[in-house]
């Protein structure tokens, strides 16, 4: 499918979706945001995508919503049309592993956008920040949630309160960002990493990614429950137990992804 505003291509079992708004730093305008949305359901439809990556440009993630397109917007606007993070939670619930390659400005709604994926990868230019305070209002799509979640509250306030940037070095410190790469490796070395990931069985990989987000919607206890009926589950698969074999065997495994 042609989009206006990404660009998409498949790297063997993984989806390469590529903002591409480069006169507005990746500004997620409705039109991104909706074909970012399109992208992700035909890569969640797709047996051959096993994982996906989310980038921009070396210069920007993504500056933020477009604010540009919302500075006229009345509340009833806004409020009518759940001004678009409705749609932004297509990201947020895709079920395949989705991973954020962020160099540049990731800034406001960027911010949030990488939050939104399973970890980021940062290249060694990137800066995180919610500056949406500096122009009159607050993060929309998350940020005061999920920022404070990654890096505590001090910093989190700190940075909605001010709108201050944070470095890559800074983010890792952090634990905003899982690594730093080079910028000029870290496309190849997010699909490098989304390949080796989908080359894993599927609905195991799933099962992970699952159980790693409950731990931010629920205690310890259910946590820790359902993360053990999962486990149980894997034992109903086929394999569970082609992987022990093959570990057994001293061979590769040969995934059937049921
Ligand atoms: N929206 C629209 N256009 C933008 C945006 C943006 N967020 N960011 C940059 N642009 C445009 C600029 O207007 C400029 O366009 P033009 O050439 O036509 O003047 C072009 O991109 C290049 O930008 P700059 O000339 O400003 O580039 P610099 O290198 O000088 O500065 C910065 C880069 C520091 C990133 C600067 O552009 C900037 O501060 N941008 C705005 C950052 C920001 O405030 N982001 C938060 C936006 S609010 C938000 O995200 C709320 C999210 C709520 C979620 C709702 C769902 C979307």
């Amino acid at each position: 499918m042609p989009y206006e505003t990404i660009i998409v291509e498949h790297r063997g079992p993984v989806a390469l979706i590529t903002l591409n708004r480069p006169k507005a730093l990746n500004a997620l305008s409705d039109q991104l945001v909706t074909d970012l949305g399109n992208a992700v359901d035909a890569a969640e439809a797709d047996d051959n995508v096993g994982a996906i990556v989310i980038t921009g440009s070396e210069k920007a993630f993504a500056a933020g919503a477009d604010i540009k397109e919302m500075a006229g917007f009345s509340y009833m606007d806004v409020y009518k049309a759940n001004f678009i993070t409705a749609k932004w939670e297509r990201v947020a619930k895709c079920r395949k592993p989705v991973i954020a390659a962020v160099a540049g400005y990731a800034l406001g709604g960027g911010c949030e956008l990488a939050m939104m994926c399973d970890f980021i990868l940062a290249g060694d230019n990137a800066k995180f920040g919610q500056p949406e305070i500096t122009i009159g209002t607050i993060p929309g799509a998350g940020g005061t949630q999920r920022l404070t979640r990654f890096v505590g509250k001090s910093k989190a306030m700190e940075m909605c309160l001010t709108g201050r940037n944070m470095d890559a070095a800074e983010a890792e410190r952090a634990g905003l960002v899982s690594r730093i790469v080079p910028v000029a490796e870290l496309v190849d070395e997010a699909v490098k990493v989304a390949e080796r990931i989908a080359k894993l069985s599927r609905p195991i990989v799933m099962m992970a990614k699952e159980s790693v987000n409950k731990a931010y919607e629920t205690t310890l206890t259910e946590g820790v429950t359902f993360e053990r009926r999962l486990f149980h589950s894997t034992f109903a698969t086929e394999d569970q137990k082609e992987g022990m074999a093959a570990f057994a065997e001293k061979r590769q495994p040969d995934w059937k992804n049921r």
